[in-house]
């Protein structure tokens, strides 16, 4: 892509695309919601909606400039027109730079970031060639500005069946329980939505990792090219992965080992290497481990979204993720039973005191840590229950629903 910065040689290049597969996952030009739910929501496996599925978002036509050099892909990136969002406070992570488990990340207007990668900003390393702007809440700004996500894209058909996003509601649904700042009080972008907005040079990247609360996503493309790594829930792979096995327990030890970039391993690892092109959307099934690597400046769209027809994982997830907080503060519980002593063994309403004041504890930090905790989850349920986010052709039969798992809200764990 001629002017915008890249970090990433004709020779990386060529690595990236040399052992791949010619279309190694089904791709469709239209796909109705009832073929999406038996062939991919209840089986798990990924695929591909080809150019077509976007070719009339507003994204499309305005972010991007038709090429003429037919290697360069069909479109550049349009960093002019993303300037009307210049004043957006937006995460960016450094992807030359490791930090543990993640990249260095910070905050900042997007215009700086489209100033250092026009060259007419400044940054430590030229051009900016390793930043990379990651989950952008850019449709949350655009409503709340007033305006409409449509100004922007239009959800595949196959995807409204949307419990986690406002699709088609005037308002996110912040009230989820999900984690970060008040949206009116804070200048940053809030955390109560899982619509995301990622645009970086060509060989940005996004480590290995799986998707929160055991969603789905899918992703478009708006401008340039991706290669995707999926690796399914097979102990196999993720044990070639340096993944602990599956159905071990919830905590989270021995995670460390897990690969950060499945370039650096050796072998065939398993799972399918994809590229995706300009204009193509992806579904990631939930579960499954995934990297991206962009082989152009990208600039992509994606949500995150639990279905009604595989709730009793987003139910799972959450168990074991409590099962990991209790595990990580079971000194917190003897505490609080020494410090409220006797007293503690009273009954309130049917619990003793120390339990209440123990479950509180737990749902506090697990909603730090996995996002939401089980108030979130069953106001989740409550409300696409009562207000449906698609329209009945677009949402799973009943008789295909899975039940979430039955019990109270939140069943304590002595
Ligand atoms: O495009 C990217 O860099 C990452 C996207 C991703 O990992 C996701 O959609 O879950």
């Amino acid at each position: 892509m001629t002017g915008l910065p890249s970090s990433l040689s004709e020779a990386a290049t060529e690595v990236l695309l040399a052992d791949l597969l010619d279309r190694p996952i089904l791709t469709y030009d239209h796909l109705l919601y009832a073929d999406f739910l038996k062939n991919h929501l209840i089986p798990n496996t990924p695929f591909l909606l080809s150019a077509a599925a976007t070719s009339s978002w507003s994204s499309r036509l305005e972010w991007t400039i038709p090429t003429t050099n037919a290697s360069a892909g069909p479109s550049r990136a349009n960093l002019t027109a993303l300037r009307r969002y210049g004043h957006h406070i937006v995460p960016i992570a450094n992807t030359a730079r490791r930090e543990y488990s993640e990249f260095e990340r910070t905050e900042g207007p997007l215009s700086e970031v489209l100033d250092i990668w026009e060259g007419k900003g400044k940054h430590e390393e030229a051009g900016g060639k390793g930043l990379y702007v990651k989950d952008w809440h850019l449709l949350e700004e655009v409503e709340r500005a007033g305006g409409g996500a449509g100004e922007v894209y239009e959800v595949p058909e196959c995807f409204r069946e949307d419990w986690l996003n406002p699709a088609y509601t005037p308002y996110p649904r912040s009230s989820l329980a999900t984690p970060g700042p008040d949206p009116a009080s804070s200048p940053t972008a809030s955390r109560s939505d899982f619509r995301f907005t990622y645009l970086g040079p060509a060989g940005t990247f996004t480590p290995l990792h799986r998707d929160v609360y055991a969603s789905y996503s899918w992703s478009a493309n708006i401008v340039g090219r991706k290669i995707w790594w999926l690796f399914p829930p097979d102990p196999e792979v993720w044990r070639k992965l340096g993944i602990p096995a599956l159905g071990a327990s919830g905590n989270d030890s021995g995670m460390e080992k897990m690969a950060f970039d499945v370039r650096d391993l050796e072998g065939d690892v398993g799972g399918i290497k994809i590229l995706q092109e300009e204009g193509e959307v992806i579904f990631v099934p939930s579960g499954w481990y995934h990297q991206v690597v962009n082989l152009d400046f990208c600039i992509s769209i994606n949500h995150n979204f639990i279905a009604p027809a595989t709730l009793s994982k987003a139910y799972d997830a959450l168990e074991h993720a409590q099962m990991a907080v209790e595990e990580s503060i079971a000194d917190v519980k003897d505490m609080i039973r020494s410090r409220l002593g006797d007293k503690g063994e009273f009954d309130v309403g049917g619990v003793p005191e120390w339990e209440k004041e123990w479950v509180d504890e737990v749902q506090k930090l697990l909603e730090m840590d996995a996002g939401w905790g089980w108030r979130g989850f069953w106001l989740c349920v409550r409300t696409n229950i009562k207000s449906p986010p698609a329209a009945s052709s677009c949402s799973t039969p009943t008789g295909l629903r899975n039940s979430p798992a039955s019990g109270p809200s939140y069943c304590p764990r002595n």
